[in-house]
């Protein structure tokens, strides 16, 4: 947006500030009254500030949607409860802390499950208030804590899972860890609500300021070919170029996100640009300052416009990179060569250059639970109880039994068989499917996603089927609504809830996640998806070049435009 005065960007926008702007900065540094809450049995719930300040604490007040109106039949309150989000930088968790996470959720959740997450991470969903505080305790005394998994903060910092390329890896990781700590809130309310900690006085937060960001904020740690974290969903990026197999530094990539609003249209999904390469010395300043510049310039009026991408949109990438450049006392250098060709998981086992084995195994979902003919729950347990090596979770939702000595490859395998972790009949379509939470959980949800995701894959695999290629992938993903925190943004399909069992239908993402789908058809039901997708598949398969993959064909088609610029092409 230019001044129409002196065509100067607008910087900061003016206006009245979002109530969110008031509610942080009343909170002294994110406490407000959340103790007293948390003592007042007469309520399962936190009060207005409360219920969004527990958020940056890594909480979120729910209820389950499926009984809300039986309850209100019954004149009761929701069963109010919290979900918790873990802080997991780059995924990687120890066997000891994953048999504490799996025991408190079996003990102490409404739904007894372990729910991995699109950014690396484990939720507890169902936690009722007198199990909060004690949760976590139980999750700091194994060495996890939650600090800013939500909230208007820098959440759960993403590296690619890739034990197979480890050295690199391993350095990579280390850097998502140093990300991830350098731009935590200093405050100590954390640490005083939740596990009785010395009070002490918070008089600043150098980093992240007294009202915190405008909105949320997502960075990655990638090392190309692989691109599982998906750049493109993220307000910051560094993507690890190596030379003669070392880190030596990053391609930086500010201003993904990939949310929306139905009837929005100055709202859209966006990829992020390139700012360029720097060595590995100022990862740390250009973090601090791309974080810094967004805190300045981020629309603190309206927090549908908050995100970075939107700041970028509005004073223009290359005056945000100036300032950042200009903050950290650093140069971007033109980027670095670099291809992503893949970001799905490698499932089965894989052997590292170390020798060391890892196992890959597809959780629908991510829902990790003991079913009746899949007791996947326990069977992670008696992994977990002989495991010499780690786990990582993967920004797919699923999950590495990473590191096993070869000596201990067949026990671990033989587990997770009689447990239902390996399903040797899995397609490359599930492979390469993904469903958000939605419904009952999400408050936000408008469609099913998570418990459509099943009928959706046994849809599209029988239109596979039907054209004679049923082992071929397509990226295909559900949101339950346009936040769209399964990334259908960056899928081939992309499936928006728009109403009780009605999708918009996007097409044209890519294979690894490098260009966003574009609305084809709006509030459908299942049926007319697989007959529009019937349609679309077998022209493929007709008429497709060789390794064309779905979302490329149907752009050369002309069956939908391509969305180079998010802002002014996604609504076209
Ligand atoms: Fe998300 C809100 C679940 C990844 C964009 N997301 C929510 C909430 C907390 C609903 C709420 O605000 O009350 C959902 C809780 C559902 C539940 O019951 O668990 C929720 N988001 C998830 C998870 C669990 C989906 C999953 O199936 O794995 C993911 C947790 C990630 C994590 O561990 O931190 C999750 N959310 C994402 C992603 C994908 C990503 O980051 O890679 C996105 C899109 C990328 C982006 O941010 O642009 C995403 N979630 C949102 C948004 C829209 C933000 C915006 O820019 O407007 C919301 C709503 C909001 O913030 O107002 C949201
Ligand atoms: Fe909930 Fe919407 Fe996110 Fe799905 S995309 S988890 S429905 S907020």
């Amino acid at each position: 947006m230019l001044d129409s005065n002196d065509s100067k960007p607008t910087l900061v926008v003016e206006g009245k500030l979002a109530d969110n702007e008031r509610l942080k900065k009343e909170s002294d540094f994110l406490r407000g009254t959340i103790t007293r809450d948390l003592g007042d049995q007469t309520t399962g719930g936190f009060t207005t500030d409360n219920f969004q300040l527990i958020r940056f604490h890594g909480m979120y007040q729910q209820d389950d949607r499926d009984i809300r109106g039986e309850r209100a039949s019954q004149k009761l309150e929701p069963l109010h409860n919290v979900m918790l989000r873990a802080r997991m930088p780059g995924g990687i968790i120890s066997p000891e802390q994953w048999l504490v996470i799996e025991k408190f959720a079996e003990e102490n959740t409404m739904y007894g499950s372990v729910r991995l997450t699109t950014r690396q991470t484990f939720q507890f969903h169902g936690v009722l208030k007198p199990h909060i505080k004690d949760m976590h305790k139980v999750i700091n005394a194994a060495g996890i804590d939650s600090i800013a998994t939500a909230g208007d903060v820098n959440r759960n910092v993403l590296c690619t899972t890739n034990p197979v390329e480890s050295v690199l890896h391993a350095e990579a990781y280390e850097w998502s860890k140093r990300i991830s700590e350098h731009l935590l809130p200093k405050t100590r309310a954390y640490a005083e609500i939740w596990l009785d900690g010395e009070k002490v006085k918070t008089t600043e937060e150098p980093i992240l300021g007294e009202t915190y960001l405008p909105r949320k904020f997502k960075t990655t740690v990638s090392i190309p070919p692989n691109n599982e974290v998906d750049v493109h969903a993220n307000d910051l990026n560094f993507v690890a170029i190596a030379e003669d197999g070392k880190l030596v530094g990053w391609n930086v990539l500010v201003g993904g996100g990939l949310a929306m609003t139905h009837g929005d249209t100055g709202t859209y999904p966006r990829k992020a640009d390139d700012f360029g390469f720097i060595p590995l010395e100022h990862t740390l300043a250009v973090a601090e300052h791309v974080v810094s510049v967004q805190r300045d310039w981020g629309n603190r009026v309206n927090r549908k416009n908050a995100k970075t991408k939107y700041t970028l949109d509005r004073v223009g990438t290359e005056v945000f990179k100036a300032e950042v450049e200009r903050r950290a006392g650093v140069t971007f250098a033109p980027s670095r060569p670099y291809e992503f060709t893949a970001r799905g998981d490698r499932f089965g086992w894989v052997e590292g250059f170390d020798g060391k084995h890892h196992l890959t195994l597809y959780l629908l979902s991510g829902r990790i639970l003991d079913y009746p003919d899949r007791p996947l729950k326990t069977g992670l347990r008696k992994i977990a109880e002989i495991h010499k090596g780690d786990f990582r979770m993967t920004a797919n939702q699923n999950l590495v039994i990473a590191g096993i000595a070869p000596e201990d490859r067949a026990e671990i395998e033989q587990i997770a068989r009689d447990h239902g972790l390996i399903d040797d009949l899995m397609t490359p379509l599930m492979k390469n499917s993904m469903a958000c939470v939605a419904l009952p959980t999400c408050p936000l949800a408008m469609a099913e996603a998570e418990r459509f995701l099943p009928d959706l894959i046994a849809s599209v695999e029988g239109l596979l089927a039907k054209h004679g290629v049923a082992q071929d992938a397509i990226v295909l993903r559900v949101v339950g609504c346009p936040n769209g925190c399964g990334r259908a943004m960056l899928a081939e399909i992309g499936l928006v809830g728009k109403g009780p069992g009605k999708y918009n239908l996007h097409l044209g993402g890519n294979d690894v996640g490098t260009r966003v789908p574009k609305l084809y058809r709006e509030n459908i039901s299942p049926e007319v998806i697989e007959e529009e997708l019937d349609g679309l598949i077998g022209r493929w398969v007709a008429e497709r070049n060789p390794g064309e993959c779905f979302g490329d064909f149907v752009i050369r088609a002309g069956i939908v435009a391509e969305v180079k610029v998010s802002k002014t092409d996604f609504y076209a």
